[in-house]
């Protein structure tokens, strides 16, 4: 078998002066860090264009080999919609009531959250993604993905931050198990659910719990 390379092209690398630089690191984090989950949603429409800039933006993670072992299902119809919050009810409701330890539950008590998701209905998208345990080839061969959970956390991430940049909010919903977004998205054996996103514009003067992040010095050992 012959193992081709692929072409190797100049990068340019976004070049500051050390002051540009020193703002921008500041300007980005002043910019993040005003990111938050947000729960209520408006029912305000967010054109296509937009979510397909931020899937692109998700989709230039890095990931292992390249592999880009990620699919995002866009779901805006109503229906399919309606569907995927029910099942989620319905999963939610058993975790919060019987599956979740008491520990779990009191941790997640000051964020006010329970098993109802009205925002799978409310928001005008969900991106369910899906990560790519292997990839089939047209001849049904199997081959392999690599570091696929950090590869699509990676993705996440990064489609977060776009979603945050283009001025809309969303929130990393878990429900659990997620088996049921295989089914009703009808995908294949080798995806299974990562993580739903719903996307939209935040309801008016919604409110959010007044969390603090960490300060530096907890969250960093430093090795000079
Ligand atoms: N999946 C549930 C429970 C939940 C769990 C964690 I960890 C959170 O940070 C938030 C919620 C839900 O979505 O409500």
């Amino acid at each position: 078998m012959t193992i081709k390379s692929y072409p190797f092209v100049p990068y340019m690398p976004v070049s500051y002066s050390e002051e540009e630089m020193e703002e921008q690191a500041r300007q980005f984090y002043t910019f993040m860090d005003r990111r938050r989950s947000v729960r209520q949603f408006s029912h305000k429409p967010v054109s296509r264009e937009i979510i397909e800039n931020v899937l692109l933006t998700a989709s230039t993670a890095p990931s292992g080999a390249h592999k880009q072992p990620w699919t995002f299902c866009v779901v805006s119809n109503p229906a399919l919609k309606k569907q995927i919050r029910e099942a989620a009810e319905k999963e939610e409701y058993e975790s919060y009531q019987h599956r979740m330890s008491q520990e779990w539950l009191e941790d997640l008590a000051p964020l006010g959250t329970d098993w109802q998701k009205p925002f799978l209905e409310v928001a005008p998208w969900l991106i369910v993604v899906f990560k790519k345990a292997y990839e089939r080839k047209p001849d049904g061969s199997k081959r392999n993905n690599y570091y696929v959970s950090e590869s699509v956390g990676l993705a996440c991430g990064f489609l977060i931050s776009a979603i945050h940049q283009a001025g809309l909010v969303t929130l990393t919903h878990t429900p659990s198990p997620m088996n049921f977004l295989t089914k009703l998205l009808a995908r294949l054996e080798n995806e299974r659910p990562f993580l739903l996103l719903p996307v939209g514009y935040a309801a008016d003067e919604v409110q959010v719990p007044d969390l603090q992040r960490k300060p530096l010095e907890e969250v960093s050992e430093w090795y000079t």
